[in-house]
């Protein structure tokens, strides 16, 4: 069957030529920021981008004017490809982006080794605060077969790290939508169908399965509110669906479960609500930029690294905090991660109400640290430029 092609409508571009390429593992993150990233380098950049997926329907759920059935599209000045097998590598690109050491097609990587001038090769790799980033970012690795030099490219919260995904208009527009209590009003009768009355303390909830989301909603009730709890389509929504509030937990908190929301919609319910529940790495990357007091659940893995990952985060997020915020935000985290089972050999954490209720106690406190975390995020250059640099004047 002939590749269904949407009719091209770009002009000719700038005459570096990147290809990027993402393999969907699971959820919504490699692909979510491998198209951050191919969107900031085409538009700020003005390189000329392909984005090489296996699987389009995440991208779909992400940014809908994508055709999940398309083999080749463009939105936003990157052309979206459908790795195809048997791939055909067509005229391959001056710079190779393989995101979280997927390996582009076996013919395309041949291919680039045929080349005359030789592709700049990258592994785009996952975020980590792990103390171990900083000696193994941009580190080469010479392909030991082929005449090809690969290096690996960590993004991080240190000068010494590839930094992080922000595009150049975003805390602009965060700061604007902040300050604009029609936007944010217009926005909520968009997903809710009224505007949260002035006092409510608002919460998004993002989270993998076996987050202790009924516990967290109970606390919410608890602790008196008012309270709305926002959750897009997913295991939270799922969960809070299935929580059968009591009358008087009615009273203090209301729970709002959406459908999915389209990207950059996502990034107005992180600046709309007062605390966010993030997970896995780009909404735990937009819920910083979101400057707000955040909850990150980690991506869980069996061997318990991810206790390690997480508590190296907590350690730079938590400086420049008093020991009792410090500890407020240590707590609910931990809480937080901790698998609704406890069977876990693990020991015992605090109970969830109660770091709820520490959290909250001291939000002010925590809300002002989130601003000042942001803004010193923000005073490095982001990763896509700091990528293109050392693509431009490091390896050239
Ligand atoms: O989907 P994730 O869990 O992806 C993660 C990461 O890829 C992580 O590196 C990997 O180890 C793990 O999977 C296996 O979480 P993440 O990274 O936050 O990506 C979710 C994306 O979905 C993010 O771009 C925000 C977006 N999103 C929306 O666009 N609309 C929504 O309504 C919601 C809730 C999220």
């Amino acid at each position: 069957m002939p590749a269904m092609v949407a009719p091209i409508r770009i002009a000719a571009m700038a005459s570096d030529r990147w290809d990027i390429f993402c393999r969907v593992v699971d959820n919504f993150g490699d692909v979510a920021v491998s198209w951050r990233f191919a969107r900031q380098v085409a538009r700020e950049h003005g390189k000329d981008v392909r984005l090489f997926l296996d699987d389009l329907t995440v991208l779909a759920k992400l940014r809908p004017e994508i055709h999940a059935a398309y083999d080749e599209q463009v939105l936003e000045r990157v052309r979206v490809m459908r790795i195809r097998d048997p791939f055909d590598p067509v005229d391959v690109a001056d710079v190779v982006v393989e995101t979280f050491g997927c390996d582009p097609p076996d013919a395309y990587v041949q291919a680039m080794a045929a080349r005359e001038k030789k592709p700049r090769w990258i592994n785009l790799e996952y975020l980590s605060a792990e103390d171990w980033v900083e000696s193994s970012h941009a580190l080469p690795s010479p392909n030991p077969r082929l005449p090809l030099t690969k290096h690996f490219f960590f993004p991080g919260f240190t000068p010494r790290t590839g930094g992080l995904l922000r595009e150049e208009s975003l805390l602009r527009r965060r700061d604007e939508f902040q300050a604009d209590a029609g936007a944010q009003a217009a926005f909520w009768r968009a997903i809710a169908g009224e505007v949260p009355p002035p006092g409510v303390l608002k919460v998004s909830l993002f989270s993998y399965a076996g987050a202790p989301v009924e516990a967290l909603a109970r606390a919410c009730a608890q602790a008196g509110g008012p309270v709305w709890v926002v959750a897009p389509e997913g295991y939270a929504a799922s969960a809070l669906d299935r929580w059968r509030l009591s009358d008087r937990a009615r009273a203090a908190i209301r729970t709002f479960t959406i459908p999915f929301l389209a990207q950059d919609r996502y990034d107005l319910l992180l600046w709309a609500c007062d605390v966010n529940f993030v997970r896995g790495e780009d909404s735990f990357v937009r819920a910083q930029w979101a400057a707000r007091p955040f909850v990150w659940h980690i991506y869980p893995t069996d061997d318990g690294a991810h206790w390690i990952k997480m508590s190296a985060f907590l350690a730079r997020y938590t400086t420049g905090l008093d020991r009792a915020h410090a500890a407020a935000v240590t707590a609910l985290w931990e809480a937080w991660n901790r698998p609704v089972d406890n069977e876990s050999p693990e020991p015992v954490r605090p109970a969830l109400a109660e770091a709820w209720a520490g959290f909250t106690a001291r939000l002010d406190g925590i809300a002002r640290h989130s601003r000042w975390w942001a803004a010193a995020l923000a005073a490095r250059r982001d990763l896509a430029a700091e990528l293109v640099d050392f693509v431009d004047n490091v390896l050239e």
